[in-house]
């Protein structure tokens, strides 16, 4: 699998549930920033960009969508339908989000600060760096 599905302990009482992420625990790496995309347009997508070094965690904390993950070799679509599962990237992975449902939150989980420098927007790019 290009992505690895990680499955959070929902702490769940009559009151209803919560999940905690924490570094070194649940969250394989420092956690440097966390982000959340939401209200977006319908048949919108998204990404269409790799990383460098980051890492990542996306959650869809609420609705759902679709990352297409590609490692210049194969594609894979892993569909968040579930705010206790997460979806970890890292390494050269290109991706896109896709099918976000109306009500969907995404929640990402990074090991970085934001730096446009690490993205690779360029799929050729993209590739070139994939065989090296
Ligand atoms: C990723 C996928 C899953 C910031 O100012 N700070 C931030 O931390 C981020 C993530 C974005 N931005 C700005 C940069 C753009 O002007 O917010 C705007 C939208 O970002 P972008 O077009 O990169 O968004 P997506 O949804 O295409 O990609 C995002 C992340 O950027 C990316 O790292 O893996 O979500």
């Amino acid at each position: 699998m290009l992505g690895k599905i990680i499955d959070f302990k929902i702490n769940g009482d009559d009151r209803g549930s919560l999940i905690a992420i924490e570094e070194g625990y649940n969250a394989p790496f420092e956690i440097k920033r966390v982000y959340y995309i939401f209200d977006t347009k319908l048949g919108v997508e998204r990404g269409f960009h790799a990383h460098k070094n980051l890492k990542q965690i996306a959650i869809a904390v609420k609705g759902s969508c679709t990352f297409v993950l590609d490692d210049g070799n194969k594609k894979e679509e892993v569909t968040l339908t579930n705010p206790n599962q997460g979806l970890y990237i890292e390494g050269l992975i290109w991706r896109e989000m896709k099918n976000f449902s109306k009500d969907c939150v995404l929640m990402v989980i990074a090991s970085e600060h934001y730096d446009e420098n690490d993205y690779i927007r360029d799929y050729n790019e993209f590739l070139k760096e994939v065989n090296k």
